[in-house]
């Protein structure tokens, strides 16, 4: 059994920050689960471009408020606690944070851990056993 808190993740690797966001991954592909878990919180007034060519995401959020919209039928969705999206169909989007925004994630294929965002919001696959990032 893996048992982990959030206390046991800030500021080791799996506490990764970006421009608009920063995520504590509790379960990675490592840990053979065949998912990745993640809290994110996404900071207030921010936007942030998304589109997981490669991986499904599912996004549960626990505080605050904010929107997804989607890039191909500009359709908005609220987000605030209680509500959950999945991006089922590797769908582009925008996230926008009113307020500041904590969310849990899941990822399939599982985050290595070592994925950054490229300029298009995209993570690339990588392969756990491989050390290098393909470029
Ligand atoms: C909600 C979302 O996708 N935010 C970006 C960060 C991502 N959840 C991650 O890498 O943990």
């Amino acid at each position: 059994m893996i048992v982990r808190s959030l206390d046991d993740i800030k500021g080791t690797p799996q506490d990764v920050a970006a421009p608009t966001w920063v995520s504590r991954r509790l379960l990675l592909a490592r840990d053979g689960m065949g998912f990745s878990l993640h809290e994110t919180t996404i900071f207030a007034g921010t936007e942030t471009h998304i589109h997981y060519q490669h991986h499904l995401e599912a996004v549960y959020c626990i505080e605050g408020e904010g929107e997804i919209e989607m890039v191909a039928s500009g359709r908005v969705h609220a987000i605030g606690p209680g509500v959950m999206y999945a991006l089922d169909r590797h769908d582009e989007h925008w996230l926008r944070a009113r307020s500041e925004l904590r969310m849990v994630c899941v990822f399939n294929p599982p985050l290595t851990g070592r994925e950054v965002h490229d300029e298009q919001g995209v993570y690339p696959l990588l392969n756990e056993v491989a050390d290098e990032v393909p470029g």
